[in-house]
């Protein structure tokens, strides 16, 4: 019965905008995440779902560099505190999934990958989560503390995170909910932007894509710019990718029942190729 399970997953990223003031250190959601609990509760196939730190995270991260990694004994402070204010936000996020009834297990990240010799290479112990799945467990992981070999630590975001799973895993849909709605042309006369539904797999290197969102706040692993890139890399190894504002739980809820919604669907190689 279990090898049935041995199907294709989604992965759901959870931008830290949508669940914590990004503004405040350690300011909590609650009812956000109490409502994308409920619709994950109602996901209609296995998936992982990987949560960003928002300013669980990224204050601190600035604060003691530690991107940059080890320059002196004092970041360590700061990495202890990334580690438990990071197990917080899990702890909640896990907890209201469980009390929806869905079955989460947390994974913590760090524990999990490591970058290795020449620092390029991340890796990342997969056995565990894909156990996890074949039972129907819907593994939680998020972005974190990254231990290395060179400069002992950096930090790894949630969106790199998927970037691996996608590679290692059979994955259909990655799901990356944020505070906008999609991906926006803009055009170049008039400087208005347009939003897009639907962009080609040939078509994504392409587009002039303005903006994916407003945040101005400090996100030390490159914001926007940086899950633009990811994306572009992830595409190559699913069926879609879906970029949907998490503030607004129903659109989700939409696509999981095959709906049509507000949302930029973004063709992945993979469905070009069935
Ligand atoms: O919010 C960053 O993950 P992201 C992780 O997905 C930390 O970029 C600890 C700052």
């Amino acid at each position: 019965v279990l090898e049935l399970r041995k199907k294709k997953i989604d992965i759901v990223k959870i931008g830290g905008s949508i669940i914590t003031d990004k503004e405040t250190y350690r300011s909590l959601k609650l009812e956000s995440v109490q409502k994308l609990s409920e619709v994950f509760s109602k996901w209609n196939k296995e998936f992982i779902i990987v949560h960003g730190a928002g300013s669980y995270g990224h204050v601190v991260a600035d604060k003691f560099s530690i991107v940059e990694g080890y320059k002196e004994d004092s970041q360590l402070q700061g990495l202890v505190q990334i580690r438990t204010d990071m197990l917080e936000l899990s702890t909640v996020i896990v907890s209201e999934l469980v009390n929806k009834g869905l079955k989460a297990l947390y994974f913590q990240t760090s524990a999990l990958a490591h970058l290795d010799s020449n620092d390029t290479e991340v890796t990342l112990f997969l056995n565990p989560i894909k156990k996890a799945l074949e039972l129907g467990l819907t593994p939680i992981l998020s972005g974190d503390v990254l231990f290395k070999n060179e400069d002992f630590f950096t930090i790894i975001s949630g969106d790199l995170l998927i970037d691996l799973l996608v590679k290692n895993l059979d994955v259909e849909r990655v799901f990356f909910l944020t505070d906008v709605d999609g991906l926006y042309t803009e055009d170049p006369n008039t400087g208005e932007s347009n939003h897009l539904s639907f962009v080609s797999f040939d078509d994504i290197d392409k587009q002039h894509i303005a903006e994916l969102t407003k945040e101005k706040t400090i996100d030390v692993t490159g914001s926007m710019k940086g899950k633009l890139e990811v994306i572009l890399s992830i595409i190559n190894y699913v069926d879609e990718v879906i970029i949907v504002n998490g503030n607004i739980p129903n659109r989700i809820r939409k696509i999981i029942q095959g709906k049509e919604t507000i949302c930029t669907r973004i063709e992945g190689k993979k469905s070009t190729q069935r």
